[in-house]
């Protein structure tokens, strides 16, 4: 298996939580040499200040942020021409389902459009060159929802249901259709659910530490058995860099933890592992436990076979739920400080509203 080289990065969405945590992970690797441009719009999601260590450690020449929409081909050919970039990862989405369902425009934008103009401006830039590589990160929810039993495979017929996973799908068909017509070097990745540092606090995970923390309601969707796969955000990177080097363009690799939760029981551990932090009895978080309407379409499981990137490729999840939840909650607990920075006066309205309707 031959090693590819990585010198000029362009990682699209880098300011977001799987972006920012990605970085950090290449930067942390002896064996990584090149240099990262972080091309971000910053939406709500979006915040430099995940990345302050990293801009200040290798702010001198080897990253870089520029705040540029990946719909703007021209902003993206004129960064792309000016670092001499031969890698594209691209995480850059919105990527929350329940804002998919109140408000689809900017996930068919994004997500679709945005696809499309990244490649049109790699397939301007690099023409016939077959030393450089398009990833493109994608998600486990466009294989829609499974039973009680079954895993999604690479060859999973696609079945979206979401705005969300349908424009995710859209956007992994532009992807696979730019290397079949134009012969341009793409990889892709369908990830199960992500958690860890910086993760947006509307996500289950963070929300539900954050509500402990200021004993607000814990809002569980429907009946709560719902089930998600969870992986650490650290085996996602060190996944992407493993297909990164050693993938064959054209490949597709399914990346999970192996790590199914139903979401009640997942909401239940998690008031035992902020108690232990706090001190507080697990009752008090537990207390504050409701079920609330549940999420229109929603997915009961997602489980995810990582059979082909486990013998292709070598790769395999490493974190325990057990170390990396309790890590995840050391983090927030220590990082309010990041926490109140990424609420803005928007976020706060969006979630108030959104406790109003579902009745949390
Ligand atoms: P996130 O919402 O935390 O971050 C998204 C980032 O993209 C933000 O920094 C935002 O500012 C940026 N962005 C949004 N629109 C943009 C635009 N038009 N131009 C440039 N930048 C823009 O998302 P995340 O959870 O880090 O997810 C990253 C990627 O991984 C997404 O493609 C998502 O579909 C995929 N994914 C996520 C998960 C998960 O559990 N979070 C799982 C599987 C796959
Ligand atoms: O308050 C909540 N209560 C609740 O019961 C929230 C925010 C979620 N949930 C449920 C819905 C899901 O079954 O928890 C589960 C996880 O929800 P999210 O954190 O919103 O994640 P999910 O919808 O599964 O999608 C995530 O994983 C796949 C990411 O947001 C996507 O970007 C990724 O593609």
């Amino acid at each position: 298996m031959s090693v590819r080289a990585l010198r000029n990065i362009m990682v699209t969405g880098g300011a977001g939580f799987i972006g920012s945590n990605f970085i950090r992970y290449l930067f942390s690797r002896p064996d990584f040499e090149g240099r990262i441009v972080n091309v971000d719009k910053l939406t709500y999601a979006g915040n430099p200040r995940s990345l302050e260590d990293i801009a200040g450690d290798y702010g001198g020449g080897r990253y870089a942020l520029e705040r540029v929409d990946i719909c703007d081909t021209a902003g993206i050919v004129r960064i792309m021409e000016g670092w001499g970039i031969d890698t594209i990862v691209h995480f850059a989405a919105e990527s929350h389902v329940d804002r998919s369902i109140l408000g689809p425009r900017e996930f068919v934008s994004t997500n679709i459009v945005g696809t499309f103009s990244l490649l049109e401006a790699a397939r301007a830039v690099w023409k016939d060159r077959d030393d450089v590589l398009f990833h493109h990160v994608s998600t486990d929810e466009v294989y829609g929802s499974l039973g009680s039993d079954g895993f999604f495979l690479e060859e999973t017929a696609y079945d979206p249901r979401s705005p969300y996973s349908a424009s995710k799908a859209s956007s992994d068909h532009l992807v696979r259709a730019y290397h079949h017509t134009y012969a341009l070097a793409v990889t892709l990745s369908n990830c199960s659910n992500n958690y860890g540092p910086y993760q947006f606090p509307e996500k289950l995970i963070p929300l539900m530490i954050l509500n402990m923390l200021e004993g607000r309601t814990l809002p569980v969707y429907g009946n709560g058995e719902n089930i998600r796969d969870w992986l650490y955000v650290a085996d996602h990177a060190s996944a992407i860099w493993t297909i990164l080097r050693s993938a064959e363009p054209g490949s597709t690799y399914n990346v999970g933890g192996e790590n199914e939760w139903k979401n009640l029981r997942l909401v239940e551990e998690l008031c035992g592992i902020v108690a232990r932090h706090t001190g507080a009895a697990p009752e008090r978080y537990r207390s504050l436990l409701r079920f609330v309407a549940d999420r229109p379409g929603h997915d009961r499981r997602y489980a995810v076979s990582c059979a082909r990137i486990r013998k292709e490729l070598g790769w395999a999840p490493r974190v325990t739920f057990e170390e990396g939840l309790d890590s995840t909650v050391a983090w927030y607990l220590s990082h309010m400080d990041w926490v109140d920075s990424v609420r803005t006066g928007e976020y706060r309205r969006w979630i108030d509203l959104n406790y109003e309707r579902r009745g949390g």
